[in-house]
């Protein structure tokens, strides 16, 4: 019999895919069957995602990946859904959506934030949660709906599964970063329910990474043409939570950045810390897959130059700025590229000149601004890291889009005086197929978080950027 095709569904805040995982002898490998754009949007006065859209192109995406393993005369075992994290639309008892779910990009938390920290001081919430600060976290957009009643919340990848099988439940990792989960338990905290007024059932029940959610709805079988005992497994559905499950990683003398539209840095311990000087730093205890903790902190990211990049449109391309950013010198202008001022869209290479406070001339001199000043921001926070948490480090795993980023791996490199192993770019998706293999028997029995480590390790490419005092070697 042929091997077990794994489907992934990884959508991140600029693009979605539908991805095939297989585990071939010698490790996993992905085939990307379908990819599309993904972006907030203004929807009825505030920014957006259009779920409803997203959702259209799972089915399709499923529907090719369905066509594709009967040429072949594979079978798809699971399917496993990802996403960015703290959103969540309000679903109500008939299934219905309340509204399209609100981006963690929208403003409309910023009013809120006092009275939320009114009720439970966020020293408080911190000493349970151990969730840093970001204004965005799903507790104080909860705290900014109009009403509650009659509706349940689903995180983004609990309501596309919530569609896929007609089974409502809150996935682990993600629930971490709502802002009402006990670190220590793993369990919502009931006395933060009722300290906010938030209702104690407005998330479903958890459930882990690996276990199963259920298998498809006949129509959402009909439409994809997948048989509908195809089964939807859970895994880490926090992006993060599976692109960190994913850093090959040879032992635990590690550290790791998911760069993408987001930068999170840090390491995996299996207690939180909760301390005032972690408090301070800002630092996040959010869960991993097997009850992991993944300490990091959440800094700013690729994002900065995303939309840089979308403002100067069609004339500036990609690989012909980071070349010329490159030839540039060090210790040019710095920004705080960790700062709220730059979280919502538009007009960002303008917002970048003011916070420089320099003229950045050229489309290169703005971007070499933005990846010196993530590289400040990363060597800062792995030496925070490692501080707060006493956890030793000999290499920095860069993974997601930013590993591919050669200037920024040898500037996080420089900055930090780390080695940096860059890769793979496809940490998340392998995560996400990693987890579902292994429910599915594929990586034997009683596999861990280090043998998934290993298949990846197994396959993936990575290279490693040496500090040095020059970028001459790039
Ligand atoms: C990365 C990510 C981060 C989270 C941010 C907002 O894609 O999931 O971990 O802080 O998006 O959800």
């Amino acid at each position: 019999a042929k091997p077990a095709v794994y489907a992934a569904i990884d959508i991140g805040a600029s693009s979605g895919r539908v991805i095939l995982g297989r585990m071939g002898a010698d490790g996993p490998s992905l085939e990307i069957v379908h990819r599309f754009p993904n972006g907030v949007q203004e929807i009825d006065g505030a920014l957006r995602w259009n779920v409803e859209d997203l959702f259209k192109q799972v089915l399709h995406g499923l529907a090719l990946a369905a066509e594709r393993t009967a040429a072949t005369g594979e079978r798809i075992a699971s399917i496993g859904v990802d996403t960015w994290a703290v959103d969540y639309g309000l679903v109500y008892d008939d299934g219905g959506l309340a509204s399209q779910p609100h981006s963690y990009r929208d403003s409309r938390t910023a009013s809120v934030v006092d009275a939320v920290h009114g009720k439970v001081p966020f020293e408080r919430l911190y000493a349970t949660t151990g969730l840093q600060f970001l204004p965005f976290n799903t507790v104080y957009q909860l705290a900014a709906e109009p009403s509650l009643e009659g509706t349940q919340a689903l995180l983004i990848p609990d309501l596309l599964g919530y569609w896929l099988t007609g089974q409502r439940r809150c996935e682990a990792t993600n629930a971490s970063t709502t802002g009402v989960l006990d670190a220590a338990t793993g369990r919502f905290a009931a006395g933060l329910f009722d300290a906010l007024d938030i209702p104690q059932d407005i998330f479903p029940e958890l459930i882990q990474p690996g276990e199963a959610l259920g298998t498809l709805l006949p129509a959402i079988a009909g439409k994809t043409g997948l048989p509908a005992d195809t089964r939807v497994v859970a895994v880490g559905s926090h992006d993060t939570a599976s692109a960190v499950a994913a850093v090959p990683a040879a032992d635990a003398r590690f550290a790791y950045i998911s760069s993408g539209t987001w930068s999170l840095v840090g390491v995996e311990l299996s207690e939180p810390i909760r301390t005032e000087a972690s408090r301070q730093a800002n630092f996040t205890n959010e869960r991993g897959v097997d009850g992991t903790i993944r300490y990091l902190r959440n800094c700013g990211g690729l994002w900065l130059l995303q939309e840089c990049l979308r403002e100067w449109g069609s004339a500036v391309t990609l690989e012909e700025v980071l070349a010329e950013a490159s030839a540039l010198p060090a210790g040019g202008p710095l920004i705080d590229a960790d700062s709220d001022d730059f979280i919502a869209p538009d007009d960002m290479p303008h917002r970048i000149r003011d916070a420089a406070g320099a003229a950045l001339e050229s489309p290169a001199a703005v971007v070499r601004c933005i990846l010196d000043s993530l590289a400040q921001v990363y060597a800062r926070t792995l030496a925070q890291a490692a501080e707060l948490s006493g956890r030793a480090t000999d290499v920095v795993h860069i993974v997601g889009g930013g590993s591919q980023n050669r200037l920024l791996c040898q500037l996080t490199a420089d900055a930090s005086g780390l080695p940096v192993a860059a890769g793979p770019v496809e940490a998340t998706a392998l995560g996400n197929v990693l987890v579902q293999a292994r429910a599915d028997g594929a990586l034997g029995s009683n596999a861990t978080l280090t043998d998934i480590r290993a298949a990846v390790r197994s396959t993936a490419q990575t290279h490693t950027y040496e500090p040095s005092k020059t970028l001459s070697s790039i």
